[in-house]
């Protein structure tokens, strides 16, 4: 029986990367007096680090004007991803970035049919702290079981922490939940713990391969474009949906 969805932050609650981990990155760097700028598509290329700080470390790698020691490239990094943190706090707690569509509605589907909720992102707790105060309101915690941040897990997905360390706290074994992810470092690490995983694409990740998944599609904003398909019923997807593929996963 499903007892639990297990959601992932960034591209599946909101499309945080372009419009927030990217412009404040950009500022950091331009504060910082730091002459580099990443654009839409070098972004895209990063995203297959995980993790705003290793990203940092793996563009050094090939920026001229880097510092030489890795110590000395590590502060920097750490100084960057500080402030950029700052800045995307400071741009979510706007409420520049709306949740995708779908999602609160979902959210408040399993508060009424008895399904948890647990949060499993590799971000920074500050991070999802600013964009669920400012989307959900002040209590949004409440609404959670558990809420595993980077700072629980510090080995990025696809490294399978998170999802262990969740199941751990909300004593549940892996098939009595699903995640919802929109990557394949997303749906990497849940498959390593043992959790299926639905996936909701993200701007980001629109065409990559996502073996495994117990369902792919656009948008839990709409029942079009899902793979297995759903009824040809208008609307968005929702929890009966969610517990259908979950039944049907053996
Ligand atoms: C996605 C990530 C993060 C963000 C940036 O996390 O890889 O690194 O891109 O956040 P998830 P930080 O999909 O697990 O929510 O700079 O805080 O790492
Ligand atoms: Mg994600």
């Amino acid at each position: 029986m499903l007892e639990a969805i297990l959601w992932d932050v960034d591209g599946t609650l909101a499309e945080t990367e372009r419009d927030g981990h990217l412009v404040a990155m950009n500022a950091a760097f331009d504060e910082l007096g730091i002459p580099w700028r990443w654009n839409e598509q070098r972004y895209g290329e990063l995203l297959r680090v995980a993790g705003g700080f290793e990203r940092l470390l793996f563009d050094m790698e090939s920026q001229p004007l880097a510092p030489v020691s890795l110590e000395e490239r590590s502060a920097l990094a750490r100084r960057i991803h500080a402030l950029k943190n700052r800045r995307y706090a400071e741009l979510v707690a706007s409420g520049a970035l709306p949740l995708r569509a779908g999602v609160l509605e979902l959210f408040d589907e399993c508060a009424a049919g008895g399904v948890s909720m647990a949060i499993v992102t590799t971000t920074s707790r500050g991070n999802v702290q600013a964009l669920l105060a400012a989307q959900v309101g002040a209590d949004w915690d409440s609404r959670f079981a558990a809420v595993v941040c980077a700072e629980d897990a510090p080995a990025k997905k696809p490294d399978p922490l998170a999802y262990r360390l969740v199941l751990e706290r909300l004593q549940l074994r892996p098939g009595q939940t699903v995640a919802i992810e929109d990557s394949a470092m997303g749906l990497a690490a849940a498959t390593a713990a043992g959790v299926p995983v639905v996936i909701t694409r993200s701007r980001y990740f629109v065409g990559d391969p996502v073996p495994g998944a117990l369902a792919v599609g656009p948008s839990l904003g709409t029942r079009a474009g899902w793979s297995p398909g759903l009824d040809g019923k208008p609307g968005r997807v929702g929890l009966e949906d969610i517990r259908h593929w979950h039944e049907s996963r053996r």
